[in-house]
């Protein structure tokens, strides 16, 4: 069998390591995998994008791109009758899709920094086009609203180390009282932030404390190695794999929701 997956930029950390799951189970199960990249993730480069792997005789194909509702079900419309999985689409879309709970996830780190006695906590979430960053953040702000707080500040970034250096700065600037902990929407993110607070001569832990989300292979050489919430990639691209083999035109509606879980580091105290 052939398998088409369409990812969003494989610069990026989390996709790349799904796209690497992806091949190897593949690769197991003897099916190749046509990989198609976009760096844009409007309709028109999504639809030509498709499009191209569809020429190609894909027997199923994978979207690991962040999709509002409008766009996933036009896309998998234009998929049909061919099998599709979405990796990165809210549960309103009402199409398959096998994503983590970012609600949970968002939770844990809350619970955690609340744990540890922070009250003053900042939010650094991802870019607002991102379907789970938008998820992420507003499970920040309600797991805090529970506990009668509100973040002491926030802001986004776009994903990347450069983004969360930068936010980090203007979190840490300004503010009489600085907060006490942030909690950063990704791990790539969260070494930026790190390195703010080395500049600023914060000290993580001690005078602040960083939650990551990811959990991506290297976050556990950062210094100090970072609290982070894990998204099991590997076990993620596997299962979207075995799900699209075992898929038939036939099939109702499928949505798995995988759960998440933090893993204490020395980030966090
Ligand atoms: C999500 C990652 O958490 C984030 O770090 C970033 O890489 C993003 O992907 C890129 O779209 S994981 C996704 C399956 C929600």
């Amino acid at each position: 069998k052939t398998l088409g997956l369409l990812t969003t930029d494989l610069a990026l950390h989390a996709p790349s390591q799904i796209a690497s799951a992806v091949k190897s189970r593949a690769g197991q199960a003897s099916a190749s995998v046509i990989i198609s990249m976009l760096e844009q993730h409007d309709a028109a480069s999504c639809v030509a994008a498709l499009q191209e792997l569809l020429a190609q005789r894909v027997e199923g194909v994978l979207i690991n791109v962040p999709l509002d509702d409008a766009l996933a079900q036009q896309l998998a419309a234009q998929v049909h009758p061919t099998p599709v999985l979405f990796l990165d689409v809210g549960e309103t879309a009402g199409v398959n899709s096998l994503v983590f709970d970012a609600r949970q996830g968002a939770r844990l780190g809350v619970e955690h920094l609340l744990a540890l006695g922070h009250r003053r906590i900042a939010l650094l979430g991802g870019p607002e086009t991102s379907v789970s960053a938008r998820a992420r953040f507003t499970g920040w702000v309600d797991a805090l609203a529970d506990a009668n707080l509100t973040p002491c500040a926030s802001a986004c970034g776009d994903w990347s180390a450069a983004s969360g250096y930068e936010k980090a700065h203007g979190l840490l600037s300004g503010a009489a009282q600085p907060p006490q902990a942030i909690l950063v929407a990704n791990d790539q993110m969260a070494l930026g932030v790190m390195r703010a607070c080395a500049e600023k001569g914060i000290a993580v832990t001690g005078q602040i404390s960083v939650v990551g989300y990811d959990d991506t292979a290297d976050s556990a050489w950062f210094s100090p190695p970072l609290t982070t919430v894990r998204q099991a990639f590997k076990e993620a691209g596997e299962r979207s794999v075995d799900w699209l083999l075992n898929a038939s035109e036939q099939d109702a509606v499928s949505q798995i929701c995988l759960p998440v879980t933090l893993i204490e580091r020395l980030s966090t105290a």
